[in-house]
């Protein structure tokens, strides 16, 4: 049997060890029609962050491009992402959201 040693990629597969799961950032991106106000209302309705932070991230996308909301494990970033952009398109904004592993 191959000798177990800390840090090799070359493991017996009996005593490979479970990878902790990936965990994905959820993005939001900026655009020039979406109401900052709105974008700030998402932040605190969805991943639960104060006006305070919410104001800054919101001036992070709109200056930089892109800001990260929050870091999940996949399925919850993936149920994120899905509500933001329902949420946007019934207020018929164009904001986009999305995921990228973390
Ligand atoms: N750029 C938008 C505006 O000027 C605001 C915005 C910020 C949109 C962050 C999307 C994300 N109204």
């Amino acid at each position: 049997m191959a000798t177990k040693r800390e840090g090799s990629t070359l493991l017996e597969p009996s005593v490979a060890k479970a990878k902790p799961p990936p965990l994905y950032k959820v993005l939001l991106l900026n655009d020039d029609y979406t109401p900052m106000e709105f974008v700030v209302h998402v932040l605190k309705k969805f991943f639960g962050i104060d006006e305070e932070r919410a104001t800054q991230i919101m001036l992070k996308v709109h200056t930089e491009g892109v800001g990260v909301c929050g870091v999940y494990p996949r399925d919850i970033a993936n149920t994120k992402v899905e509500q933001v952009m329902d949420f946007a398109r019934q207020h018929q904004h164009p904001l986009q959201c999305t995921m990228e592993e973390s």
